[in-house]
């Protein structure tokens, strides 16, 4: 969530009549758990640094994190209240019954893929959220979670010295609690550290893990490919590059969008699992159908009981992944990630990315997370191609868009 959409649904976290969120409601009993340890978290965490604060400005941005998260713990409480939330599940879709008849080729007729992206489409459009199983292999998914772990080491300690180079890395501020939101770059072997020492660079130098798992996410016959090009064609700028990481410990978030709201989608996001995302971990939270006008004037309209009311009857689904899922979604849909369990969670690696639609056009009222070098430089077509030459050995293909930096 973006700076000014944080600030933004503050307010209302402040407005919120129920901001008294932590006595566990007795029909939530499976969430208290999670709930009641994430409280005592938070008041050992915040009692413990209040000591410890030395500005004025630090203090109300204390304020703000307790205000924000005791709104989310109410929230995920109105969730509940009609059903507990289940978890999103993969579209099936229905093959089409073989064309009786003629026997040639049907002039109209799609490929499996291309009639399967149109499906996938369908669903998009209708519920703003899909999931989709089993875009990543396994060992490649492996291989770029300790890749990306291994880039926020060395991005904490470049930032650590250099702390301008935060706004290159980080998308959103750097202080939250146990999450991070880490841009990525494409050159061969990422991030290397300025004046580290070059033996350790050993291993992943012949390497490219990341276009090793774009290459089976979007080059030419890529499983994410023809989802992609159904949504926004090749034209659609790759808007987004980044990693989700969150810790035992994180926050759950206020339910949002991540943009205001817009007629056509601005914008078509994958979080990627790359472990299992087990309930203790936070999976996502995503209010289906939650994508449109009618809901969002709900959302935004400062009438707080009508908002509530709105959570209350949300069909919420969870996103409980297997490593190698992804979730794609709408951008405006409402969504939220959930606390990370500080005794049973566990550290949870999402890659994120995002292609704008090019139908719509100016400014969609959301800087991407992603490297500003990147920023408008590529489109999935351009994105496509560079994977395709990879795949035909060319090692380091995103070399000539530079390396994010500017
Ligand atoms: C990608 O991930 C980060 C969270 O770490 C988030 O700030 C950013 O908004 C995400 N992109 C989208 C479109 O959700
Ligand atoms: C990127 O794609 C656009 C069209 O989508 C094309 O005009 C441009 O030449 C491509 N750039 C490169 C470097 O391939
Ligand atoms: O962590 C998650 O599951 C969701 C993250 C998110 O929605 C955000 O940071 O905007």
């Amino acid at each position: 969530m973006s700076h000014a959409l944080q600030a933004f649904y503050f307010v209302f976290a402040l407005g919120s009549t129920a901001i008294d969120a932590f006595t566990p409601s007795p029909c939530v009993s499976a969430t208290t758990t999670r709930r009641t340890s994430t409280k005592r978290h938070i008041q050992n965490e915040f009692a413990s640094s209040t000591s410890l604060l030395s500005s004025a400005s630090e203090l109300l941005y204390q304020d703000q994190q307790e205000a924000m998260l005791r709104r989310a713990l109410h929230e995920e409480e109105l969730l509940s209240q009609k059903s507990m939330p289940k978890e999103l599940q993969a579209a099936t879709i229905k093959a089409k019954p073989p064309k009786s008849g003629t026997g040639f080729a049907d002039k109209g007729a799609m490929d499996p893929s291309t009639r399967q992206a149109a499906e996938q489409a369908k669903i998009m459009k209708r519920d703003g959220v899909l999931r989709i199983n089993n875009v990543l292999s396994p060992d490649v998914c492996d291989k770029l979670r300790q890749y990306m772990l291994d880039q926020q080491t060395l991005v904490e300690s470049e930032t650590a010295s250099n702390p301008q180079a935060s706004k290159i890395y980080y998308g959103v501020e750097q202080t939250r609690k146990n999450r991070a939101d880490m841009h990525l770059t494409l050159t061969k072997g990422g991030v290397k550290l300025t004046d580290g020492n070059s033996d350790d660079e050993s291993t992943a130098d012949d390497e490219n893990v990341l276009a090793e798992a774009l290459q089976e996410l979007l080059s030419s016959d890529g499983t994410l490919r023809p989802i992609y090009e159904a949504l926004v064609s090749k034209e659609g700028e790759f808007y987004e590059l980044a990693g989700i990481i969150t810790k035992p410990g994180s926050y759950r978030q206020m339910v949002h969008p991540d943009l205001p709201f817009q007629d056509n989608a601005p914008l078509y996001v994958i979080f990627l699992a790359l472990q299992d995302v087990t309930e203790e971990m936070g999976p996502t939270s995503f209010l289906l159908k939650s994508h449109v006008k009618k809901a969002i004037e709900i959302f935004d309209g400062g009438d707080m009981d009508a908002k509530d009311d709105q959570l209350r009857k949300a069909d919420c689904r969870f996103a409980t992944l297997s490593k190698g899922a992804a979730v794609l979604f709408d951008a405006r849909v409402l969504h939220c990630g959930g606390a990370n369990d500080i005794d049973k969670g566990a550290t949870r690696v999402m890659l994120n990315f995002s292609f704008r639609n090019p139908k719509v056009q100016g400014d969609i009222g959301y800087k991407g997370s992603m490297m500003p070098g990147y920023v408008g430089a590529m489109t999935l077509g351009n994105v496509s191609d560079a994977l395709d030459r990879y795949n035909e050995g060319e090692i380091d293909p995103f070399a000539s868009y530079g390396d994010g930096t500017i």
